[in-house]
Order: C-alpha cells, then structure tokens, then sequence
C-alpha cells in the first residue's frame, strides 16, 4: 500500500488543517464546557464541502475517497472531536448508504440537500434493548399500501435533534433476526417523529446524543432504502466504512494530545531540567507516537482498500480496535504526563481523555469488533 500521500490528499490535509485550526479548534473547549452544538464549525464544514465529501460531484459532492474522507475527520477531530463526529456520522452512515444502496431518484432527493448541509443526516439503528446484537431491533414498519407505518423507539442516536434525515432501521418481516430488517428514509418533520431525551454525556459534548422516538410514522414505499429484508445488509456496510470515520478520529484525538504533551513535556522544568529530556517521559513519548504512526497506517490501508472496492470489513474492524484503543491509552497517557494540570480543565488533557473514551465504544464496542475479526478469520 502507499505509504506517502498523493499531492492531492496533501493538499486537502493542509486545507482542512488550516480550517481545523483557525476556526475549529479555538471554539472546540468552548463547546465542551457549555454542551454546545459547534455551529460556526459545522457551517465552515459546509463552505468547505466536507459534508458531502464522499458524494459525487454529480449530486452535488465534493466526490473524494475513502482516504480523503478519512483524512478530514482526523484533521477535525484533532481541533475538536464533537465537531469530527457530527461530520463523520453525516458521512459515513448516513450519506454513503444512500449513495450505495438508494435508487437514482432517492439519490437524486436526498443528496444534494445532504452534501450542502442543507440537512445533517443521522442513522438509527441501535436500541434501548438492541446495541452490540443490533439484529435484535423491535422497531417494526408495517406496509399499508403504499406507505410503511413505522413505530418504536431508537437510542444513542448521534446528531439527534438536528439531522434532517434519519436512516431508520425497522423490522418488516416476520423473524426476529437480520433478515426481518428494512432500512428506511425518514425525515425529521415526519409526523410521529419526535427527539426524547438528549443525553448529558461523560464527553463529546458538542455532539447531540439521544434518543428518537417513532409514533407510526408514515413514509411511503418510495422511502425504503434497498429492498425489503435488505436493511441489515445496509447498516453492516454503512458501519464498515462508518469505523474507519471513527479510526480517523481516534488518531486525530491521539494526535493532538501528543503534540499537546509534546510541547508540555518540553517547556514544564522539575529537577532543574524539562521533564522531557527524562528517559521514562522520553519512552512514554516514544511508545506513544508509534502507536499513533502503527494505528494512522492501518486506518489508511483500510480506507484503501474501500475506496478500491476490495473487501475492507476486517481491516475496518481492526484499525478501529487498535486506533481506538490507542487514543484512549495516549489520552490517558498525556493527562499523566501534564500532571496536575492534565486534571484540570484549562488545559485540553482531560478533553481528549474524556472524549476518547467514546470511540472504544461507539460503531461497535471493541468487543464487537474483535467478534467480526474473528469470524472474518475463520470464514
Ligand atoms: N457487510 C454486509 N453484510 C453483512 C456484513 C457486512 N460487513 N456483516 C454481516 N452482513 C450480513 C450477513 O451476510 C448476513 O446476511 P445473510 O443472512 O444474507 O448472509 C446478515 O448481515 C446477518 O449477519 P450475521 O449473521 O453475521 O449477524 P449477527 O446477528 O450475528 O451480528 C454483528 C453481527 C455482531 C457483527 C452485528 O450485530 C454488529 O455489527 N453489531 C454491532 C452493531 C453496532 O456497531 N452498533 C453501533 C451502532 S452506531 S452507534
């Protein structure tokens, strides 16, 4: 695989960089510490078409790769992880299954409103009762001629509230398991939608989380997404591409908090001398930015390996677990190298500890993602 960027992949890391930095990251404490949905960071994503960045020019899109797409959310989420995620979820789970699954004219309804942020899309799949055995799902749609009359109750729904368009996944047929799912397109201003709690979270708190709320809701056969009994297939494929968003975030949450302790280690002076020129700070530095490198190239090669069309489930799975994995161990790594001052909110050590911790969880726990790895193993 490649190991260097073209020019081009280049160039769009240094564009969004500059957008990261000068527009993303100066809000990003600001909105940790008053629970706030980043606008000013959202609209400039817009102005940058980095919410329609993987759907083609045609419909409106930027038209990028699986690299490029990889690439943006780690340059957002290393000014600010809130921001990365309501991007990234726009993205992965909600926009490319339209565009891999939906017919032209659903393609040519939703798209161009998605890729111009006129709408945020969101997916939901997971619920009170089904999270890591999502085939579980209760969520039933019952068809009456020409409509589906949908009715349940979803959870953990990232972008809650503010999405345009949710991606609902609901039991049509008659088994209990994955091939009784359809996945259907609804939008928010659908009667019977409604957003039920918000969640206060541990971290990411510019990014809504909650729970959506499904009174038979009617939507026409027009909006299902696939075939009927097809919806499992969907979520599974959005999920695949959908974790190697979330690689993408974890290194770029890793990487500003090792840039971060970097800079600390180097000017925080103890014993007469930076505490960085000491061997067992010097290691931990060391352990963590090959970590950061090993996860970076995994998450690539991954994204490579989509945006060629090869099978990518397994090395989606993995990089996540090992990239996820990796920000956690770093964050926490980082907040003990600043010490007291990791601790305390004036300084971003305990953000990234806080907000790390959901990418171990989220899009699969770690658990299921070992569980897929497996099975592709033994296939
Ligand atoms: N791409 C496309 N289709 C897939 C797939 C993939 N990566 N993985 C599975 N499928 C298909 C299977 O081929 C099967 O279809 P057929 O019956 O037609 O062959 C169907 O989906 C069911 O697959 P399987 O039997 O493996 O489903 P399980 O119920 O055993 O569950 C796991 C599989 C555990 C992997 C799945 O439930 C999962 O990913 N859980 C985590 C959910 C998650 O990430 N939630 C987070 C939501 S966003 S916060």
């Amino acid at each position: 695989m490649q190991l260097d960027l073209s020019p081009e992949h280049a160039a769009l890391r240094a564009a969004v960089r500059d957008f990261a930095e000068s527009v993303v990251k100066p809000e990003a404490a600001a909105v940790d510490r008053e629970h706030r949905f980043p606008e000013a960071a959202i609209e400039g994503a817009r102005e940058l078409d980095l919410l329609g960045i993987l759907i083609p020019a045609e419909y409106g899109g930027a038209g990028l790769d699986h690299l490029a797409f990889t690439i943006c959310i780690e340059e957002l989420a290393a000014a600010c992880a809130s921001t990365a995620v309501i991007v990234d979820v726009h993205n992965s789970v909600a926009c490319e299954p339209i565009l891999l699954f939906g017919s032209e004219e659903q393609k040519r309804r939703w798209l161009p409103a998605l890729a111009a942020g006129q709408a945020l899309g969101a997916f939901a799949l997971t619920e009170p009762g089904s999270g890591s055995d999502a085939a579980a799902l209760k969520t039933s749609a019952r068809r009456y001629g020409d409509e589906y009359v949908l009715t349940g109750a979803k959870v953990f729904i990232t972008n809650v509230g503010h999405a345009g368009l949710y991606i609902v996944f609901a039991r049509t047929g008659s088994t209990d398991r994955a091939d009784g799912v359809s996945a259907f397109l609804v939008p928010a201003d659908a009667e019977g939608l409604r957003v039920g709690q918000v969640f206060e979270k541990m971290g990411l708190h510019g990014s809504p989380t909650g729970e959506l709320v499904l009174e038979e809701v009617r939507v026409p056969v027009a909006n299902l997404l696939h075939a009927e009994g097809k919806g499992f297939q969907v979520a599974m494929r959005a999920l695949d591409s959908g974790r190697i968003g979330i690689s993408g975030q974890a290194i770029g949450i890793a990487q500003a908090a090792l840039g971060e302790a970097l800079e600390y280690t180097k000017n925080r002076r103890q014993f007469g001398q930076p505490v960085a020129t000491f061997q067992g700070v010097g290691f931990m530095l060391a352990d963590m930015a090959t970590r950061l490198t090993a996860a970076r190239q995994m998450t690539y090669h991954a994204a490579t390996l989509c945006t060629a069309g090869k099978p990518f489930t397994r090395e989606a799975s993995m990089a996540k677990l090992f990239a996820t994995d990796a920000a956690m161990d770093i964050a926490t790594d980082c907040v003990q190298l600043a010490g007291g001052y990791g601790y305390v909110s004036d300084y971003p050590f305990e953000r990234h500890f806080r907000d790390a911790k959901a990418l171990q969880i989220y899009e699969g726990s770690n658990q299921i993602q070992r569980v897929v790895i497996a099975r592709e193993l033994l296939r």
